[in-house]
């Protein structure tokens, strides 16, 4: 599945190969995957891949889905090895999750974390289900720009229906957002590249980065930030690089009072800090969708909020 095509010319026939490739049911991720491994920059791969596959204009405005309390696969049932084309299987040995977990078993015994261009340190860690809290990744005036460039673009926050698979807006999110494509600035490349090495997970596998902002009152009730696999809403969406199972959120401002992130099910409750990081898995280590990821961001009760969420799939993302 190799692309065979020179870079000196590279349209027609790499949308030949791409629409050939996709019309024998190769997945938009194995495609990308493929221009990866061949040396197209993922720009160029990733855009490529996006003009010629399926419907990435389905999910415009924002992609995450808000779950609907779904409960996780039977515990008992057998563990499936993971195979991209079966949305109903376990993830059990996936590379990306064996790198995910690999990376939380690294950080139990560190506080010092060389980010490549910054250090940060980690302030709390539970490792049974991979919930971190670290300081500094971002320094205040990259918070501080982060949050200008986005304040004049933001709308309000949609959810993904989970039948239809169209974004409409959710009271039980009440948040305003705006997203960045990938390497949309030096500044959003350099915080991509950052929580890369923070997640110890390829950048190609995140989703553009979203910047939300919640004011008075505004909140994020508790979700699984995973797709179900067994609602239709979800089909596009892990056609675009699988699974979401990775979740880091950066806080970009100090909160005067509430916007704490939650997890209802561990008892676990972060408080916002600027340029401090919360990842999570929503994956257990056997792949399986983890029940105990429910979380939520609680009402701001004075001042606002402003957060960096990056999503990370198994695949690259298309
Ligand atoms: O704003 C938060 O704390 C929050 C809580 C839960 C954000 C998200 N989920 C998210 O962006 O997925
Ligand atoms: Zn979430």
């Amino acid at each position: 599945m190799r692309p065979e095509v020179t870079r000196s010319s590279p349209s027609a026939a790499l949308d030949l190969w791409l629409r050939e490739n996709l019309n024998r049911g190769c997945s938009p991720g194995q495609l990308l995957q493929s221009l990866l491994d061949a040396g197209y920059g993922p720009e160029f791969a990733r855009a490529l891949v996006h003009r010629t596959g399926p419907g990435p204009e389905v999910f415009p405005h924002d992609p995450h889905t808000h779950q609907n309390r779904l409960k996780p696969e039977d515990p008992h049932a057998p563990e499936g090895l993971h195979n991209p084309n079966d949305p109903h299987a376990g993830h059990a040995g996936h590379p990306s999750l064996q790198a995910w977990w690999s990376r939380i078993d690294a950080l139990a015994g560190t506080r010092r974390l060389d980010l490549g261009d910054r250090v940060a340190r980690v302030a709390a860690r539970q490792m049974d289900h991979g919930v971190v809290f670290v300081r500094e990744v971002l320094a205040q005036d990259e918070c501080d720009a982060i949050v200008e460039q986005s304040a004049p673009r933001i709308e309000r926050s949609t959810v993904v229906d989970p039948v239809s698979g169209a974004s409409v807006p959710d009271p039980r999110r009440t948040s305003h957002g705006t997203f960045f494509e990938a390497g949309a600035n030096p500044l959003i490349g350099a915080v991509e590249a950052r929580l890369a090495r923070l997640s110890g997970l390829p950048r190609a596998h995140g989703e553009g980065l979203q910047i939300l902002h919640y004011t008075l009152d505004g909140e994020y009730q508790p979700h699984f930030d995973y797709f179900d696999p067994t609602v239709s809403g979800s089909t596009r969406q892990l056609e675009r690089g699988g699974q979401r199972f990775v979740t880091i959120i950066v806080y970009l401002n100090e909160v005067e009072g509430g916007g704490a992130t939650v997890f209802p099910e561990l008892g676990l409750e972060f408080l916002p800090e600027k340029g401090a990081a919360l990842m999570f898995a929503s994956l257990t280590r056997e792949g399986r969708l983890q029940p105990l990821s429910l979380h939520g961001g609680t009402p701001v009760t004075a001042g606002t909020k402003w957060i960096a969420t990056r999503w990370i799939r198994l695949e690259p993302y298309v």
